[in-house]
């Protein structure tokens, strides 16, 4: 080996350890996840008393193993009614949490996806409750699955979430990508390396169907059996950090592909019709949804958020290929 690669290789196993030790101290402890715990049975309570005949179920990262320490809480309120007054529901819930001193509740009637949000003021936790979206419960699950796979995508999914939240590219309400859209991309990722860490459980024998609307979600379930699924493949964290932050700032087409975990490749924006502007859909960044196949997680970005979402790209790509110390660089807030 050439004494360039050989110090090349030195740098790549420090910066792993160094983000091998950030990943530990963004894992939720386990008092976080009783005080969690305790948090949603109180919220149960509450919720058979006032709203009796409905449920409440837990989704997003406090249940995807994509959820940072001190992460918000996302509940689904399911009511049995095909349409239900979703606007309605949550101005419902509004009045029985303020009554019940919750803090800063919002009902965001307006909002595509209405939900309430609020604080509880014991521990602090923030918590969002929409109604009836079992799409988001069943997708959940599907990232949770993944993560039991292979310990890489949660590490990689970490670091990208994290250096998003840093940079301030993870928010869509101003253009940038959701969290969801970050862990489909890692996902996405880890399926093409060669050989791959990921599997497409979509393209597998379902063990796991269930219908939401007229969408039918069905996959491969049983990821015990596929705990070594990626074992041919060595890449550290990170080389896979850097090679994701190359591949979004040099490699993707931006004007033809599109992402898709469900085939576990790259479909064409033309194949999905996703190459006009309907409205304010531009599809300048393209991540096709799971379940929802016409519904494009890019959809957000507009024609300045791309810019800023690219250079960030460039931006941690080249920190981690040239800077001193890339680790501490990466994470600078914006
Ligand atoms: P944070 O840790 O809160 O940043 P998260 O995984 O909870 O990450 P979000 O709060 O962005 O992610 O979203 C909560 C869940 O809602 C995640 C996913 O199950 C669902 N979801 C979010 N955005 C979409 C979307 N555009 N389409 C379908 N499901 C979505
Ligand atoms: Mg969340």
């Amino acid at each position: 080996m050439h004494r360039r690669d050989l110090l090349y290789r030195l740098d790549l196993q420090n910066f792993t350890r160094e983000l091998l030790s950030l990943y530990d101290e963004l894992i939720p402890t386990e008092e976080e996840e009783v005080r969690r715990r305790k948090f949603f049975s109180k919220l149960e309570s509450l919720f058979e008393r006032e709203l009796p005949g409905t449920r409440l179920f837990l989704f997003g990262s406090c249940v995807n193993a994509f959820g940072v320490c001190n992460s918000d809480i996302d509940v689904c309120l399911s009511v049995d009614e095909e349409e239900p007054n979703k606007i309605e529901l949550v101005v419902q819930m509004a009045t029985i949490l303020e009554s019940d001193a919750m803090l800063n509740v919002q009902a965001l009637t307006h909002a595509r996806v209405p939900i309430v949000k609020f604080t509880e003021p014991a521990t602090g936790i923030s918590c969002d409750i929409c109604v009836n979206n079992t799409l988001a419960v069943v997708n959940s699950k599907l990232l949770h699955d993944y993560a039991q796979i292979d310990v890489r995508l949660r590490q990689l999914a970490f670091m990208v979430k994290h250096w998003a939240k840093r940079r301030q590219v993870n928010d869509t309400y101003r253009g940038t990508l959701s969290s969801y859209a970050y862990v489909l991309m890692c996902i996405h990722f880890l399926q093409q390396r060669r050989p791959p860490i990921l599997p497409c459980l979509q393209e597998m024998r379902p063990t796991y169907e269930v219908k939401v609307g007229s969408i039918r979600c069905a996959y491969y379930d049983q990821v015990e059996t596929l705990r070594d699924f990626g074992a041919d493949n060595k890449e550290t964290l990170g080389e896979l950090l850097t090679a994701f932050f190359d591949y979004w700032a040099c490699q993707h087409d931006y004007n033809h592909s599109v992402i898709s975990v469900r085939t576990g490749g790259y479909l064409s924006k033309n194949e999905k019709e996703w190459t006009r502007r309907i409205g304010n859909e531009r599809h300048l960044i393209c991540i096709e949804d799971p379940f929802e196949v016409t519904h494009d997680l890019g959809r957000v970005v507009d024609k300045h958020s791309i810019k800023a979402l690219r250079a960030e790209f460039s931006r941690a790509a080249n920190v981690v290929a040239f800077d001193f110390n890339p680790w501490a660089t990466l994470f600078e807030p914006y």
